[in-house]
């Protein structure tokens, strides 16, 4: 829940100044919360993003790959976060015709901007990894994710040199409390009301990573709406809050000075750190 996500940013603030508040985490079948206890998880939150940042990329290889499990690891039920259902019209309007009229538009930066269909997506070649995902809040799941990489798309639209950040609009909307006006059936007032659109980016090391996939697939099925349908992001070894879902437009810029805050994300505004390696 992105309440929890918000209670948790306000008990961190407050474990850095007043005293220690606990982050309670709810566990569900095939799910753990043992991450919240590795304090290497935690630093992450806490330090400077740049200096996160840049220790990160020191001691980690460029192409270092996220651990892949088994099938057999693949939890019961993956746990859905944040947004579970987006009440935007347009994306209403989209599901409602199992998303054949949706276009994930690419442009910004790219010398070839581009609209593509599902079935577009589904022509490039795709690739299915079973990873791990470490949501902020101290739980994990681990699933099954089958898309394209993004570098496929990134270089089809021929990324201009100016660009440094990949930057990905959702269909989905937060209010000013911080909680997703999601729509609930038969009530009209779920719809929508002007909130902020959820908005993350990342740079061209976890852009052209291998495993930074496009997934439209969960578990071999397609990707269900509560978990970002028709197309999220899925990274190796960032924190779940980065993982886009319901990416309607992929947008390459040189800042994000004017999106949101400036900070480059929606939890990012909210005061997370912008690079959340894990
Ligand atoms: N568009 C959008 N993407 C999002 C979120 C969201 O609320 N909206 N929540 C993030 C958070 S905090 C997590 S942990 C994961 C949850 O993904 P899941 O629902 O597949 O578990 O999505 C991330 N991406
Ligand atoms: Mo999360």
């Amino acid at each position: 829940m992105p309440q929890n996500e918000r209670k948790l940013l306000i008990s961190r603030r407050r474990l850095l100044g007043f005293g220690a508040v606990g982050a309670s985490s709810l566990l569900l079948a095939g799910c753990n919360d043992s991450i919240s206890e590795n304090p290497k998880f935690l630093n992450v939150i806490d330090k400077a993003t740049e200096l996160t940042y840049r220790a990160q990329r020191l001691i980690l290889p460029r192409d270092k790959l996220a651990p892949e499990y088994s099938e057999t690891d693949i939890a019961a039920e993956f746990r859905p976060n944040g947004s579970t259902s987006p009440s935007d019209p347009a994306y209403l309007a989209l599901a409602k015709n199992n998303f054949v009229d949706w276009r994930l538009q690419v442009d910004g930066l790219v010398e070839k901007p581009l609209q593509l269909s599902l079935a577009d997506l589904h022509a490039l070649p795709a690739k299915t990894q079973i990873t791990r995902h470490d949501c902020v809040e101290g739980w994990s799941c681990i699933g099954k994710w089958t898309g394209t990489p993004l570098s496929e798309v990134l270089n089809r639209a021929g990324v201009k040199p100016q660009a440094k950040y990949v930057l990905f609009h959702c269909a989905d909307r937060f209010n000013a409390a911080g909680y997703p006006d999601d729509y609930q059936p038969g009530n009209p007032d779920s719809i929508a009301k002007g909130g902020e659109h959820y908005y993350e980016s990342i740079d061209f090391v976890d852009a052209y990573h291998p495993q930074t996939l496009l997934a439209y697939d969960l578990n071999g099925q397609t990707l269900p709406i509560a978990y970002g349908a028709p197309l999220r992001l899925r990274l190796g070894r960032q924190l779940g809050y980065k993982q886009a879902k319901y990416v309607m437009r992929i947008e390459l810029v040189n800042s994000f000075a004017r999106f949101g805050s400036g900070k480059g994300g929606y939890w990012e505004d909210l005061g997370y750190q912008w690079y959340a390696g894990i």
